[in-house]
C-alpha cells in the first residue's frame, strides 16, 4: 500500500471520537491517512520507530493529539523534521488547557504548530493547505472550499436579516470629482 502523506497519532484510542473529524476532512480532500496510536509516555519506543521510518518514508505532515500531560506532539516533533501539527484534546478535569499549554509551549528550534482545542478539522485542513504548495490539484480544492465557506456565511447573513431588522442600507457615496487643472498651468508637483 502506498505510503499516507498524513499521519494521524493519537496518545490514546479515547482520542478517537475527537480525531476522527481529521480523518474525515482528509478524505473530503481525497487523502488518505494513517491513524495510529502511539504515546509518548506509554509507548515511546514505538513512537521514535514510527516517526523515524514514516519520515524515511515519505509522510509529509504529522498530525499528533493528545489529551492532559500533551506531550506526543512535542516528541514527535523531536524525531522528525517534518511539520507537526498538534491538537490539544480536551480533559474532564482541566477542560483541555493543560493539552493546549503542552502542547504549545515548545521550545525555541522545536515548533509544533497548534490549533485550537480539539478542532481536529482545521489540522487536517492545515496539512491539506501543506499539501497543497506543491500540488495543484489540491490548491483548486482549497479554493473551491474556502468559497463554499464564504457563500454559506453569506446564505445565513442573509437568513438573519430576513428575522432581525436591518437599518435601511444607504448606498455608498461617490467620492467629489476632483477639477484637474490645464497641463502646464500649476498641474505639476509643488
Ligand atoms: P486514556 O483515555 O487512555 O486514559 O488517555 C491521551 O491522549 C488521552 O487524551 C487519557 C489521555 O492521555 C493522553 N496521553 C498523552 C500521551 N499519551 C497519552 N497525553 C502523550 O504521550 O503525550
Amino acid at each position: 500500500m502506498k505510503q499516507a502523506l498524513v499521519a494521524i497519532l493519537m496518545g490514546s484510542d479515547s482520542d478517537w471520537p475527537v480525531m476522527e473529524s481529521a480523518a474525515t476532512v482528509l478524505k473530503d480532500f481525497g487523502l488518505s491517512s494513517d491513524v495510529r496510536v502511539l504515546s509518548a509516555h506509554r509507548s515511546p519506543a514505538p513512537l521514535r520507530q514510527y516517526v523515524e521510518r514514516a519520515s524515511r518514508q515519505g509522510t509529509a505532515v504529522f498530525i499528533a493529539a493528545a489529551g492532559g500531560a500533551a506531550h506526543l506532539a512535542g516528541a514527535v516533533a523531536a524525531h522528525t523534521i517534518r511539520p507537526v501539527i498538534g491538537v490539544p484534546v480536551s480533559t474532564p478535569s482541566l477542560n483541555g488547557l493543560d493539552s493546549l499549554l503542552s502542547t504549545v509551549q515548545m521550545p525555541r528550534g522545536v515548533p509544533v504548530a497548534t490549533v485550537a482545542i480539539g478542532n481536529a478539522a482545521n489540522a487536517a485542513i492545515l496539512a491539506v493547505q501543506m499539501l497543497a504548495l506543491h500540488d495543484a490539484a489540491l490548491r483548486a480544492k482549497l479554493t473551491a472550499y474556502k468559497r463554499e465557506l464564504a457563500r454559506k456565511c453569506l446564505q445565513a447573513d442573509r437568513a438573519l436579516g430576513k428575522r432581525i431588522p436591518r437599518p435601511a442600507e444607504t448606498a455608498p457615496r461617490r467620492p467629489p470629482r476632483q477639477k484637474v487643472p490645464p497641463a502646464g498651468r500649476g498641474g505639476g508637483r509643488a
